[in-house]
């Protein structure tokens, strides 16, 4: 009984899922789920890429986050559009649910709009069970995490399209050995694409730039 109630309200969530992703189409809007844990540097990540997309392309962000508008406020120095979606009305949900994306994006005029980015509620456990509408999902991996992620959270990484492995410069005091946590990350997802980043030092954060306007071109040629 409690399976097919759990199915029935995931279903759900991947219809609305789908509608948005067709809205999202027609309006030409290029929408990117960032997922990852607390603090492996989303946030950070978000400020860097919009500041590498502006003034090119017209950008929204929906911030994820149980309580607060901390990760919001970072954002409102750029001009872009934010909604910030908070789950504690909603229990506390330690994900975003398409629904909630749906509302949240009413706030914004959507026919000016190029990229859409969400960023999820910090934890590699729930965000990867529910569809948001984007058309990619990024997984944010930093560092300080450990190599063995990827085996310990494999849907995460699997309902990834890209992984950006954070903080990068902190490679040589956390004695961090990049080509296990890539062989991990293969294990559980092969072929994946995987960046290397840092928003300390920048590196990466052009590759990023490049993958992000080649999916849209891919996707909407333009
Ligand atoms: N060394 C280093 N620290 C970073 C990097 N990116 C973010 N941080 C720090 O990591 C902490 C968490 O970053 P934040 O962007 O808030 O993570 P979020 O919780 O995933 O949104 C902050 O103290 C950031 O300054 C990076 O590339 N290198
Ligand atoms: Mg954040």
């Amino acid at each position: 009984m409690e399976i097919k109630v759990l199915k029935k309200v995931m279903s759900a969530n991947d219809a609305v899922a789908e509608e948005i992703t067709g809205f999202f189409n027609e309006k030409g809007i290029f929408a990117v789920n960032l997922m990852g844990s607390p603090g492996s540097g989303k946030t950070t990540m978000l400020e860097k890429t919009i500041e590498m997309l502006l003034p090119d392309y017209n950008i929204a962000v929906v911030e994820g986050d149980i309580t607060t508008t901390i990760d919001a406020k970072k954002l409102s120095r750029f001009p872009v559009k934010i909604a910030q979606v908070n789950t504690l009305p909603f229990g506390g949900e330690c994900h975003l649910e398409a629904s909630w994306i749906k509302d949240a994006v009413r706030e914004f005029d959507l026919e000016t709009i190029d990229f859409l980015f969400i960023e999820n509620i910090g934890n590699l456990v729930c965000p990867a069970e529910f569809k948001t509408g984007a058309h990619k999902n990024i997984l944010v991996l930093s560092l300080p995490e450990g190599e063995d992620k990827p085996l310990k959270y494999p849907l995460a990484f699997q309902v990834s399209h890209l992984v950006l492995l954070s903080k990068v410069d902190l490679i040589d005091v956390l004695e961090y050995d990049v080509e296990k946590a890539e062989e991990n990350i293969e294990k559980v997802h092969p072929g994946i694409d995987k960046i290397q980043v840092s928003s300390k030092t920048g590196k990466g954060i052009q590759d990023w730039k490049a993958w992000l306007t080649e999916q849209r071109k891919l996707l909407f040629d333009n």
